[in-house]
C-alpha cells in the first residue's frame, strides 16, 4: 500500500468517515490564514470529516437543540483527537505536521479560523461547496464536521467534486435568518457575501448562542434541510 492509502486507512481507524488530500499551493497566494506563515513549512493538507448523528440532526427545527449543542462539542473533540493522532503518525514517519483545531475562531472580529476547513475539504474532493456555503459530501450531505492536518509528507492529492446543488433552494428557503442568497457556483465563491447575507447568519448564531443550554455559535437548519444529507 502506498503512503497516501496508508494515511487514509489510519485516519479511518481513528474514527474519520471521509478523508481527502489537498495541494496547499493555491492557499499560499494571499488567502487569509492565521498566523500568516502557518502554511510555509507544509505542502499538503489532509481533510478529515466525521459524520453527524442523523437522529440529532433530524431533531433540529427552526434552530439548535441542546442535543445538537452537546453533539457539536463531542464531534469537535473526536475530530481534534483524530487530527492529534494523525499529526503524531506523520511525525513518527519523519515528516512535519500541524493539526488545525476543529472549531477555533482565530480572528473574532472577522470570524476566521486558522484556515478554512471548507476550502481545504473542497479542494480535497470531500464535497462541493453548496449554496449554504457548507461542504456537501455525496455520502452524508452537509451532515459532517471537518478538520485539517497540514504536512510536508509527499501525498497523492485528490480533485474537487462537481457541484450538484442544481436548482435546489431548500437551504435558502429554510434559513431562519434568510441569509442564503440561492446562488450556485461551479468552482468557488469569491467571498462569503457572494453566497450569504453573511452578517444575518453571524447575528443569528449569536442569538442562538444566548439560548438556555446552547452556549455555542450554532444553528444547524441548513445542515438538516439539505436533501443530500437526508438520503442516507
Ligand atoms: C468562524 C466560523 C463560523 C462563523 C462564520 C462562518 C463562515 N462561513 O465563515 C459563524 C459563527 C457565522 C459560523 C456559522 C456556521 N458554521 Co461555522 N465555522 C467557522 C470556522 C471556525 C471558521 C470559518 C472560516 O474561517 N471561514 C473563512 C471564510 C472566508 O471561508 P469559508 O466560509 O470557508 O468560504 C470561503 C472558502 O471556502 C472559499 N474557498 C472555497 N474553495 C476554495 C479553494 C481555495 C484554493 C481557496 C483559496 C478558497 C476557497 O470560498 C468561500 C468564499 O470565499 C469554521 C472552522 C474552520 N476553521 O474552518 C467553522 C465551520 C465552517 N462551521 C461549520 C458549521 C456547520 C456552521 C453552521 C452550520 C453552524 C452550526 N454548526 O450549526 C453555520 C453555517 C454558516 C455558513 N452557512 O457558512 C462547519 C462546516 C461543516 C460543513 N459541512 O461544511 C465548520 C467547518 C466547522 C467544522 N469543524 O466542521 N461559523
Amino acid at each position: 500500500m502506498n503512503q497516501t492509502l496508508k494515511l487514509k486507512a489510519f485516519c479511518k481507524t481513528c474514527g474519520a468517515d471521509l478523508v481527502g488530500i489537498a495541494d496547499l499551493s493555491p492557499f499560499k497566494d494571499g488567502w487569509p490564514v492565521i498566523p500568516r506563515d502557518i502554511l510555509s513549512p507544509y505542502t499538503n493538507a489532509v481533510s478529515i470529516a466525521v459524520r453527524l448523528d442523523n437522529s440529532i440532526i433530524s431533531g433540529i427545527k427552526d434552530g439548535p437543540t441542546i442535543e445538537y449543542a452537546e453533539h457539536y462539542r463531542t464531534v469537535n473533540a473526536l475530530l481534534d483527537n483524530i487530527t492529534a493522532e494523525l499529526a503524531k503518525w506523520v511525525v513518527e514517519k519523519g515528516f512535519a505536521s500541524f493539526a488545525v483545531p476543529a472549531s477555533h475562531i482565530a480572528d473574532e472580529n472577522n470570524l476566521l479560523g486558522n484556515i478554512s476547513h471548507k476550502a481545504v475539504a473542497r479542494m480535497a474532493g470531500v464535497g462541493w461547496q453548496g449554496k449554504s456555503l457548507l461542504i456537501v459530501s455525496p455520502e452524508y450531505g452537509p451532515r459532517i464536521r471537518l478538520a485539517t492536518v497540514l504536512t510536508d509528507m509527499p501525498l497523492i492529492t485528490d480533485q474537487p467534486l462537481k457541484n450538484r446543488c442544481g436548482a435546489c433552494a431548500e437551504c435558502s428557503k429554510a434559513c431562519p435568518a434568510s441569509a442564503i442568497k440561492n446562488v450556485s457556483t461551479d468552482g468557488r465563491y469569491e467571498s462569503r457575501d457572494d453566497a450569504l447575507h453573511f452578517s444575518r447568519c453571524a447575528e443569528k448564531t449569536m442569538q442562538f448562542k444566548a439560548m438556555p443550554g446552547i452556549g455555542v455559535r450554532i444553528c444547524g437548519v441548513c445542515v438538516k434541510i439539505c436533501p443530500f444529507g437526508k438520503k442516507k
